[in-house]
């Protein structure tokens, strides 16, 4: 809902008549607001001199200033109040309360009340004021007595004037809404903007965080809640064994009414305006004078009064807490700021990073030739197909010639196991002339043709392994082709050495024939 209105700002400012309605439009209705002086009070001037506040009554422990209301010290065990002296005379209407709970203790006690209530409270155990009431509360509860760890609490409840307000259970069951909301020892007032109009209450809060006017959150909004017609407002604390000072700084009531509510001509008759508006001009005539006098007295503080500040009225421990406040405000702004840019800067180099992928994968397809420039000194696992080709050849090449050997040398063990026979089958005294030497001879070059024989074998063995690690490695194929080659040769020249042994031996044998003939 959206509210605008005649805000009040000038200086003893009580006495003028608002009349001036402003009509809002607000989700389709439109209130129209009038600024409700007898029932309100805020800073300069809030007190008179005497230490009165106009149209307000205060009790207790409670001390008026010019600044602010003080309800109680931080003192143990006290209890003040605050209220209009006149009854309302309008059906609805929305107060804001400005105040400040502050305590050196992380846990304060007891809490605020805002009242609107057909009798004026009198001191009692509800916040400093009585029990029983006729109307409305809206509790700030700073002390949590049910130990549930949830104050301070705000919660508003309504009473016929039957109820005694349970403290044992902080009111949990007998509260119509409320909200947890930390209120104490912030930095700015905290502001409670509580509004009743056609039987809905609602309850906005200003945390005090900021000095920012919109930062109003929603804490209760209850419907179908009927209240006195005329009633009092009133403020009242206590302090319990731990103690807060309860100040509040402002108290702004405006009625709310309907547009066509607004149009009917206002009861104020021209008599009485007319007196008060005299009695606003001599007062702000005498307000002149004194002011005048001040100045005339305090040369040196003439500027400062003119800019007038809330600051002059701040304790020193409050102007730190509030420069403290401040600077971690900037420092946040700062924190954020630079927080966007470390995202910005990793945005770009993801940004990037996926530039550079995107580059190296485009090739696809056409990828070996690059691979094979941009590696050159990598290892390469595959096989090419022609190299596979090489292999396959060199392959089949080598099976050829251990055929090749394989027959070679079946034809020579015929052709010796032949010549065995044959020598057998010759004189045995010829065998016996010729001695043993011969014989042996021949076994001798059997056994180093075996040898021979074996030698090959494990050479073609070698080679074949050797073909199979080149055929998994894929290098270049030059061990193979010498393998190959030199048992060709070899195997050659054991067909020519049998050749040879051969054909000594049939020499020998005819040679020794010779001899015989001649014996
Ligand atoms: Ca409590
Ligand atoms: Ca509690």
């Amino acid at each position: 809902m959206l509210w605008t209105g005649s805000r009040m700002t000038g200086g003893g400012c009580c006495l003028v008549i608002a009349a001036a309605f402003v009509a809002i439009a607000g989700q389709g209705t439109s209130v129209a607001k009038r600024f409700e002086y007898k029932y309100s009070f805020k800073p300069p001037y809030l007190a008179q001199k005497d230490g009165t506040v106009p149209f307000f009554e205060y009790s207790g422990n409670a001390i008026a200033s010019e600044e602010s209301v003080r309800i109680t010290p931080s003192l143990r065990s006290q209890k003040g109040m605050i209220w209009t002296k006149d009854l309302t005379n309008f059906d609805w209407w929305e107060v804001e309360l400005t105040f400040r709970v502050t305590g050196r203790g992380r846990i304060g006690a007891d809490g605020l009340a805002f009242w609107y209530t057909a009798a004026k409270g009198l001191e009692g155990p509800v916040w400093g004021s009585s029990d029983q009431w006729i109307g409305l509360g809206i509790f700030f509860d700073s002390f949590d007595n049910d130990n549930k760890h949830n104050n301070p609490y705000i919660m508003a409840m309504t009473n016929d004037g039957t109820k005694n307000f349970d403290h044992q259970n902080d009111g949990s069951t007998q509260q119509l809404a409320g909200c947890l909301r930390d209120f104490r020892n912030k930095p700015f007032p905290v502001k409670a903007k509580i509004e009743y109009y056609h039987n809905i209450l609602t309850v906005l809060i200003h945390n005090g965080m900021s000095n920012n006017d919109k930062d109003f959150e929603m804490c209760i909004r209850a419907e179908n809640v009927i209240l006195p017609k005329n009633g009092f407002f009133g403020v009242s604390a206590a302090t319990g064994g731990l103690a807060d000072d309860h100040d509040v700084l402002k108290f702004v009531t405006h009625s709310l009414r309907s547009p066509e509510m607004a149009l009917v001509p206002d009861e104020v008759n021209l008599e009485d305006s007319k007196k008060f508006e005299a009695e606003f001009a001599e007062y702000q005539e005498k307000l002149k004078v004194q002011k005048d006098q001040w100045a005339r007295e305090n040369p040196d503080k003439v500027k400062k009064d003119d800019d007038w500040d809330e600051e002059q009225f701040m304790g020193d421990s409050e102007k730190e807490l509030r420069m403290i406040f401040q600077g971690q405000e900037a420092m946040s702004d700062a924190m954020r700021s630079l927080n966007q840019k470390m995202d910005e800067i990793i945005g770009r180099q993801e940004r990037s990073l996926s530039m550079l992928t995107s580059i190296q994968n485009k090739p696809g397809g056409g990828g070996q030739p690059q691979q094979q420039l941009g590696g050159g000194g990598a290892p390469v696992d595959t096989i090419r197909r022609d190299e596979v080709n090489a292999v396959l050849a060199n392959q089949r090449e080598l099976v050829a010639a251990a055929r090749d050997i394989k027959n070679f040398v079946a034809d020579v063990h015929n052709k010796v196991t032949n010549l065995h026979q044959n020598q057998k089958q010759g004189t045995g005294t010829a065998q016996q002339v010729g001695g043993p030497g011969v014989n042996s001879d021949v076994t001798n070059m059997i056994a180093e043709m075996r040898d021979s024989l074996n030698h090959v074998k494990r050479d073609m063995t070698n080679g074949y392994a050797n073909m199979q690690k080149q055929s998994g490695g894929g290098a270049a194929i030059s061990c193979p082709e010498v393998s190959c080659s030199s048992t060709m040769i070899i195997a050659s020249m054991l067909v020519c050495q049998a050749v040879v042994i051969i054909a000594y031996i049939m020499f020998k044998d005819s040679k020794e024939s010779q001899a015989k003939k001649f014996y």
